[in-house]
């Protein structure tokens, strides 16, 4: 079930008590609610809960709904959770984004193009303006977005293809007020509000497009221009990345902000010292979770684990503080430590946890916070008692594809575009693209990313990944351009070329985003349709976990973009299952699928790729060209020719 690295700390004697989800899943010893697992269990008024039968009469809810209302208001309220999530690190960001315009954090603004194109989409004039006055004004527009209250769509939404926009606009689900869409979406879902499935399933689309095109894309932009955007860079992932003789600090959770001051605070020479005095030899933080995937982008520091080995990370022992902000953080890990010198530090008035120190984590002062917490890890080396790190499971990667770095790299230097993506899609060199997102959990084999990521390449389809599905592709060895040796012909061959892994780590959950602009830019560009329901590229999430999952899932969808997962709460209602799977084709151009099965997963996706390439006509048998030597002098501008990537 569990990962290679796993099994071995879980072998080890210091190990020998810990329990993980997966002993959990096995101690209760019952069966998922059959109700809960099919959505039909409505606990929205004191009424029930009601347990609802799909087409038996004497099995409505007490107030009458049916199981498609029940099962649609679920599922949007999942939908709700999930976009709050986003939106709310959003706000975070948004916020430290103003103050770093206004010089009160330790960060700058670095990306000043994509801050002069992000003030293009708000209307902020640059014109001989100082870049923090940019900022600042930027900042303050975005934030307003949260709490709009004209009806008015979201800025953002231009950024999408325009028969994209004009799908929205007649479907009336353009987003206006980020938080408002959530609000609504639970009004809506309140007893006794909306109780037509299409209609809840719209909202659902509205506050999904919300996160996707509005807070979760703010959040990406503006750390983005903040902390700077992602270039190739080498890094190394699992749990090999911990260091026997330094400080190890674990940060886990989602808003880099922390984060990064975390990274500024572990060069400093003071805490160095300190770490020195204490007996070791430096500050090893590696990251853990989406947190884990922000820096390994943005600074090439080490993720040592996803989602599911969190629990691993701590039962190494060998962690010294694990520190933690908000979502997908356990709360058996504070339990876990306990018998341990670790420490979880949680940092944010909105997370806290049993059996864990609490350090508020100050924006304003934020280098202040970030040495006090890192002070109280570096106190705990020499507490360490047993521990076991996997040394050998430590995985080279190559990171950092930014929407950006795929424009350059594929384009090359002297004309940066998506044109040779295009062109490679359409001489069917590459067939495609499929998209590899998500979480990781106990449901299926740790190896379910791999199969299908390994059964793309070998299609010669183009993998895109963020997430813990990401960190989890790094781990099976398939983010460097060595792994072209798992690719077909096609795709092998440009990856050579360009120097290019054939798994593309594109960020956080967050960065999803990233794939919306990715995919607008393939559009933009020509060749493959007016609209994302055009492109031949389907998503995946086939070990998700989180309720900010289905929020992807609801804004790829709207978006026109097809996503399969392993499962979905939704059949409890066939109606309302088969407007998720079947009808929404016809208003959004794309559908939700479920499948169980991570290699039939990937043949879906290859099928579904060969349905688009057909009706876009670029299925024609073509003679295979390779790169000519213009071709390749082209190329060789590019950032990663020879992974002679900047790796920092
Ligand atoms: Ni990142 Fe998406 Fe959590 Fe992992 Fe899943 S929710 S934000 S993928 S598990 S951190």
């Amino acid at each position: 079930m569990t990962c290679a690295s796993s099994k071995l700390v879980l072998a080890q004697d210091i190990a020998k008590d810990t329990k993980t989800a997966y002993d959990r899943v096995k101690a209760r010893g019952m069966a998922a609610c059959l109700f809960g697992q099919k959505g039909t269990c409505c606990k929205n008024c004191n009424m029930g809960p009601c347990q609802i039968i799909d087409g038996v009469e004497s099995m409505v809810g007490v107030c009458g709904a049916t199981a498609d209302t029940v099962t649609a208001r679920n599922f949007a309220r999942t939908v709700a959770a999930g976009s709050a999530a986003h939106g709310d690190h959003a706000r975070e960001m948004v916020k430290g984004f103003i103050e770093t315009a206004k010089g009160n954090t330790p960060h700058e603004i670095k990306d000043e193009v994509k801050l002069h194109s992000l003030a293009a989409v708000y209307g902020v004039d640059v014109e001989g303006r100082d870049k923090n006055d940019i900022a600042l004004e930027l900042g303050e527009k975005a934030l307003a977005d949260f709490g709009s209250q004209n009806d008015e769509p979201l800025a953002m939404l231009k950024r999408a293809p325009a028969e994209r926009q004009k799908i929205w606009k007649k479907l009336g689900v353009e987003p206006r007020g980020i938080d408002r869409e959530v609000v609504e979406l639970m009004h809506r879902t309140h007893m006794g509000v909306d109780q037509q499935y299409e209609n809840i399933t719209n909202q659902a689309s509205r506050c999904a497009l919300s996160d996707g095109w509005g807070s979760s894309m703010l959040s990406t932009e503006l750390t983005d221009i903040m902390f700077g955007t992602p270039v190739p860079r080498r890094s190394v992932v699992d749990l090999g990345v911990l260091q026997k003789d330094q400080v190890n600090v674990a940060v886990h959770g989602h808003e880099p902000l922390l984060a990064e001051s975390l990274c500024i605070a572990a060069q400093d020479q003071e805490m160095l010292d300190l770490a020195k005095a204490q007996g070791a030899k430096g500050i090893n933080l590696v990251g853990v979770c989406c947190t884990g995937n922000e820096i390994l982008m943005r600074r090439g520091i080490p993720v040592a684990a996803g989602f599911i080995q969190q629990e691993i990370t701590i039962a190494t022992g060998a962690i010294e503080a694990m520190v933690v902000d908000v979502q997908c953080v356990m709360q058996s890990l504070g339990e876990m430590t306990r018998n341990l010198h670790t420490d979880i530090i949680t940092t944010n008035y909105r997370a806290k946890m049993p059996f864990a120190i609490h350090i508020p984590f100050d924006e304003h002062a934020a280098m202040a916070s970030a040495k006090e917490i890192l002070t109280k890890a570096i106190m705990n080396y020499k507490k360490r008692g047993k521990f076991y790190i996997p040394e050998e499971k430590k995985l080279d990667v190559v990171v950092g594809f930014s929407h950006e770095t795929i424009n350059r790299m594929l384009g090359g230097r002297f004309r940066a575009s998506y044109r040779p993506l295009n062109d490679n899609i359409i001489n069917g060199r590459i067939r495609g693209v499929g998209i590899i997102v998500g979480c990781d959990n106990f449901k299926l084999n740790d190896d379910a990313h791999e199969i299908i990521a390994k059964e793309l390449i070998k299609n010669n389809i183009l993998v895109l990944a963020t997430g813990c599905a990401a960190t989890a592709l790094g781990r099976a060895d398939l983010m460097n351009p060595e792994a072209a040796k798992y690719c077909g012909p096609g795709l092998a061959e440009v990856c050579e070329t360009v120097g290019m892994p054939p798994v593309l780590h594109m960020g956080s959950c967050v960065d999803n985003s990233r794939l919306l602009i990715a995919a607008t830019a393939m559009v933009n560009e020509g060749g493959l349709g007016d609209d994302i329901s055009d492109l031949p590229a389907v998503g995946t999430a086939p070990l998700w976990m989180s309720e900010k999952a289905v929020a992807i899932g609801q804004y790829f969808v709207a978006s026109g973009a097809q996503v399969i997962f392993q499962s979905l709460p939704t059949d409890g209602s066939k109606v309302f299952d088969k407007y998720l799977k079947e009808d929404m084709m016809e208003t959004y151009g794309a559908v939700w699928n479920v499948e169980a099965d991570p290699l039939k997963i990937a043949k879906s996706i290859i099928a579904k790729i060969e349905e688009k390439r057909e009706a876009l006509g670029i299925n024609k048998k073509q003679d295979r060209v390779l790169f000519d030597m213009e071709m390749r002098r082209d190329q060789e501008g590019g950032e990663l020719k020879g992974v002679g990537c900047s790796v920092t």
